[in-house]
């Protein structure tokens, strides 16, 4: 693929992934985003989102992906990349999600970050982030396989399919120390430490803010913005009970259903 994707060939590839997604089945890869550049995938991402606000949904901040190692050596792609959180993929702490429609999901321990304020490239994170909380992500690749290129999974919104935030915590002075641990049913599956998370959580703050405005959005006030995961993803059968926990922030936890 050569030069900028066309506008209705974006909206074309936005559908096909936006299809995938409400009817629960897998596709292939997309060979049209071969050599693709970043700024064409996230125009792809953009329009598939934009498809989900005209369905009534809202925009409820952003994710980091690929923020660490263990994430990055999981899936095969060695670069961060952000995508767009809706309203539609809040999970209540304590409650539970329904799977259907679900292609293979699995779930990784993170760190949210609540946006005190509207952010703008150069600002430091502790004039920003006002409270941090322990988070769950719930990622469903739409591609057969869980497999996928930088500009593939970027165009399928990182992956998002649902998240579930903790109760918020005034930021603590370290957190790249502390200990990250994945529960399925009550046993540790994954243990990591926030550090993971590009050698200190706050970094990912600054590549949101950093890679969104290469795309034009800006973090705003009330968002949340999810830092990635500091261990790899777990598959997440029907009817486990999912926890983690963030030493000295606290767990956070909801039921498949
Ligand atoms: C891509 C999304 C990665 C993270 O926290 O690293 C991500 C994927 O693994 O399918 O959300
Ligand atoms: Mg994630």
């Amino acid at each position: 693929m050569n030069g900028a994707l066309a506008p209705d060939h974006i909206a074309r590839l936005a559908t096909v992934l936006d299809d995938a997604a409400i009817g629960g089945t897998a596709i292939e890869r997309l060979p049209d985003l071969d050599g693709a550049s970043p700024a064409d995938a996230y125009a792809v991402q953009a329009a598939l989102v934009e498809r989900r606000l005209a369905r009534g949904e809202r925009l409820t901040g952003l994710k980091m992906g690929l923020t660490s190692e263990a994430k990055m050596t999981q899936m095969g792609v060695d670069a961060p990349i952000w995508g767009r959180l809706t309203d539609a993929m809040h999970i209540p702490d304590g409650g539970s999600v329904s799977l259907a429609g679900r292609i293979h999901p699995r779930v990784e321990p993170e760190l949210a970050f609540r946006i005190g304020r509207d952010a703008s490239p150069g600002d430091a994170f502790a004039d920003v982030v006002d409270a941090v909380a322990p988070a769950v992500e719930l990622i469903d690749s739409r591609y057969a396989g869980f497999r996928f290129t930088l500009p593939d999974v970027i165009a399928d919104n990182t992956s998002a399919s649902g998240y579930a935030v903790g109760a918020w915590r005034p930021v603590p002075g370290d957190l790249a120390g502390l200990a990250v641990t994945l529960e399925i049913d009550g046993a540790a599956v994954h243990t990591g430490s926030a550090a993971a998370i590009l050698g200190d959580p706050r970094r990912a703050f600054d590549e949101a803010v950093r890679l969104a405005d290469h795309s034009g959005v800006r973090l705003r006030a009330g968002w949340v913005l999810l830092a990635g995961a500091a261990t790899p993803a777990e598959p997440l059968p029907a009817g486990a009970g999912v926890r983690a926990v963030v030493e000295t922030l606290g767990s956070v936890s909801f039921k498949a259903q």
